[in-house]
């Protein structure tokens, strides 16, 4: 949904850098040969000669267009060059041209604040670079301005004659009468021309630029020219451009919301919208969105420049045309798997390097049933929260599948499957993970430790109340509200629903029953699309998961004491004291010892997982530990073969706590400090140190 926001009253300069035919220049730049000639980059698929998804400007020039396949492109240009993507797991492999948009960006960050809008478009903030250019070196006072500078197109600016473009560019650039407004966009100007110069030496690649007071404009303005050209955006000239702008071109307005202000006011440009109060929009289509149009319409936009450097998200896709639809589970499945893969591949990159992890797994399709050619516009999109490891994103990738094709095809009994109307076939499927957050430095190692050890589970899967909407991708238990843990949480693994007690578990060694989902049966193993929209998935039976075996249960009393203790203390959603307390009335037994059964390996592997890391951290000190209480913190259990384990309280490693989420490490510590019993461990042992409480 569009976001109004108000435009502030300081004049800004924001630029917005596109990439010129981007894939074809980053090919080109392996196989110089190619540069000058026609051509264009097509896609792995071979079908009719692929498709085409950058083409050069001269292949342009013979009419060759995006739309077309590799066949009807070489029919219109015989000569054109057609280069393949590279490939990886029997789909395009764009790595090269990510590590390529990222040259890119590190070379014009060094300007500005800049945001990475996609593969190869970048806003920057040039607002401070700007103004003190203004006041240390104004165009005025410049002998020399650049020649590129002086190609700059100023929109709403008439020059007479032609041949003096660039004496009356550079006439409009050193005006001294100007508008404080329009002498920041000249600074910006020759900004933005020097940075485009410094891009295409460091990287050999040529772009196109946008130079307004607002990003909105700002990208309108780079479309404009190109390429390898810019466009300044005046104030004077605004209303001008945005008169004749088609509506549907607008970002944000190629969907629904453009088509009903085509279809229901009768608005086909931009400006037309100047016919409609605030009020008038407001009523037509909500508070928020009213005001938005209200705005850009008048090419108000306060959107800030992110300051981000790195993609929102991360996807992976592939399309099925003609007759490669996939029209069985299996195949979705195999591909589905592929297309995990990358993307689990691209997010451990992400997080090994950027420290950073996703939260949301989207799954996007495109299908057709029965003969409805038309019906692959309706395929659900599916989210739920992202879990890490490739075989837990594969699972939930595929359940997501399976909730969207129920949907899709409206039945709920398998047995329509087979009838013709049924029929149906993927024409292209993708998976993508989103909602990026930083981890906190100090958190990084406590993540790795747990996320290295880790082993894909492969049966646990998705559980129904944790398949969300794409349009509401926030966890139905409140998930937006706990970012901090929840970010744990999925990094961790855990289906979001259970992850507070599962933390808990790895760090106390408590258990809990999870005896849900029994008795489930093959033929619910698609989830209710009617209780995904509802929010009472969890009510629907759990399909085809395996059945979960009770889990023993030991409560704390120690624990227990602590929570009653600190009640007080809780706080906001993210508590785990309230999380906690929605559970601990579960818990019978006294003794804090955790032990897990026989068959909870699969339903359980995360948790299990971290409990053996938990443990081989103890057996590490484990002679210590035996050594100063004189109990075992770290044991085998005989005859199950598994191991298992018991500790106290105090012997927590308030270090592992230092890693943890701030409001995670106010509450946990709460339940430490009543917990303090000096001198019952030796000081001076690294087990000591490690399990001491009085650290704090
Ligand atoms: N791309 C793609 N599939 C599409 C559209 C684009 O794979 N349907 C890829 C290839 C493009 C790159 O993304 O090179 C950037 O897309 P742009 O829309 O910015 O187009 P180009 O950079 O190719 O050309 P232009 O100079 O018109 O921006």
């Amino acid at each position: 949904m569009p976001v109004a926001t108000r435009e502030t009253s300081d004049a800004r300069v924001i630029a917005h850098l596109d990439m010129d035919c981007f894939y074809v220049q980053v090919e080109q730049r392996k196989q110089p040969n190619l540069r000058g000639l026609p051509t264009a980059v097509i896609q792995y698929n071979s079908y009719k000669g692929g498709a085409l998804i950058a083409v050069s400007y001269e292949a342009r020039k013979y009419g060759v267009k995006r739309s077309m396949r590799g066949d009807e492109a070489q029919e219109v240009c015989p000569q054109i060059q057609l280069v393949q993507v590279p490939v990886a797991r029997g789909k395009a492999d764009l790595n090269t041209y990510r590590n390529a948009g990222s040259e890119v960006v590190s070379v014009l960050a060094r300007k500005g604040r800049c945001e990475r809008a996609s593969i190869d478009e970048v806003y920057i903030d040039l607002t401070e670079a700007a103004e003190a250019m203004l006041k240390e070196a104004p165009p005025e006072n410049l002998d020399d301005i650049h020649e590129e500078v002086l190609k700059s197109h100023v929109l709403g600016f008439i020059v007479e004659d032609e041949n003096d473009t660039k004496k009356e560019v550079r006439k409009w650039l050193c005006r001294s009468d100007a508008d404080y407004h329009d002498k920041l966009l000249a600074c910006g100007a020759i900004i933005v021309a020097d940075l485009r110069m410094q891009v295409l030496k460091e990287t050999e690649f040529s772009c196109s630029a946008g130079i307004a007071h607002n990003k909105m404009l700002a990208k309108l303005a780079s479309a404009m020219n190109k390429p390898a050209q810019q466009t300044i955006v005046p104030r004077s000239s605004v209303k001008g451009l945005l008169e004749s702008f088609p509506i549907k071109k607008m970002k944000q307005l190629g969907g629904k919301l453009g088509s009903s202000l085509q279809s229901d006011l009768g608005v086909n440009t931009v400006g037309e919208l100047l016919k409609f109060s605030e009020e008038k929009l407001q009523q037509r289509y909500g508070i928020n969105t009213g005001t938005w149009l209200w705005n850009i319409a008048r090419g108000i936009s306060g959107e800030e420049v992110e300051g981000r450097l790195l993609p929102k998200s991360h996807g992976s896709g592939k399309n099925f045309p003609g007759p490669q639809a996939l029209k069985t589970i299996s195949l979705v499945q195999h591909w589905l798997n592929r297309l995990c893969e990358e993307l689990s591949e691209r997010l451990q990159s992400d997080l090994d390097q950027n420290k950073r992890i996703a939260r949301t797994l989207t799954l996007h399709a495109r299908a057709y049933k029965g003969g409805d050619s038309d019906s692959h516009k309706n395929f659900p999109s599916k989210s739920c929260p992202l879990r890490y490891g490739t075989a837990k994103i594969q699972e939930d990738a595929i359940n997501l599948f399976q909730a969207g094709l129920r949907e899709y095809i409206g039945f709920y009994n398998n047995k329509s499957l087979g009838s013709q109307s049924n029929r149906w076939g993927i024409t292209s499927l993708s998976v993508a993970a989103s909602k990026m957050v930083t981890i906190p430095s100090g958190t990084h190692s406590i993540v790795k430790y747990f996320g290295g050890q880790l082993q894909p589970s492969s049966s646990l899967k998705q559980t129904p109340e944790s398949v969300i909407h794409e349009a509401a991708p926030s966890s139905p238990s409140g998930g937006e509200s706990c970012l901090g843990l929840n970010s744990y949480e999925s990094q961790l693994g855990y289906p979001e629903e259970d992850t507070r007690m599962k933390y808990l578990r790895a760090s106390f060694g408590q258990q809990v029953d999870q005896s849900k989902g029994d008795d489930l049966t093959e033929e619910s193993s698609l989830l209710s699309p009617q209780a995904i929209e509802n929010g009472t998935a969890e009510k629907e039976p759990q399909p085809s998961f395996p059945v979960e075996e009770p889990r023993h249960i030991h409560a704390v009393p120690t624990l227990k004491t602590v929570v009653k203790k600190n009640t007080a203390k809780e706080k906001g959603n993210c508590s785990i004291l309230k999380f906690f307390k929605n559970h601990h009335d579960h818990c019978t037994s006294v003794k804090q010892h955790a032990t897990n059964g026989q068959g909870s390996e699969s339903n359980y592997h995360s948790d299990s997982t971290i409990n053996n890391q938990v443990e081989s951290l103890k057996e590490t000190n484990h002679e210590a530990i035996g050594t100063d209480n004189g109990e075992s913190s770290a044991s085998h259990e005989a005859g199950e073969g598994r191991a298992s384990w018991s500790y106290r309280m105090e012997e927590i490693d308030p270090s592992v706590v230092d890693e943890l989420p701030p409001e995670i490490q106010l509450e946990v510590r709460a339940w430490f400090r009543p917990l303090k019993r000096p001198n019952v461990v030796k000081r001076g042992s690294i087990i000591t140190h490690y399990f001491s409480t009085n650290k704090d």
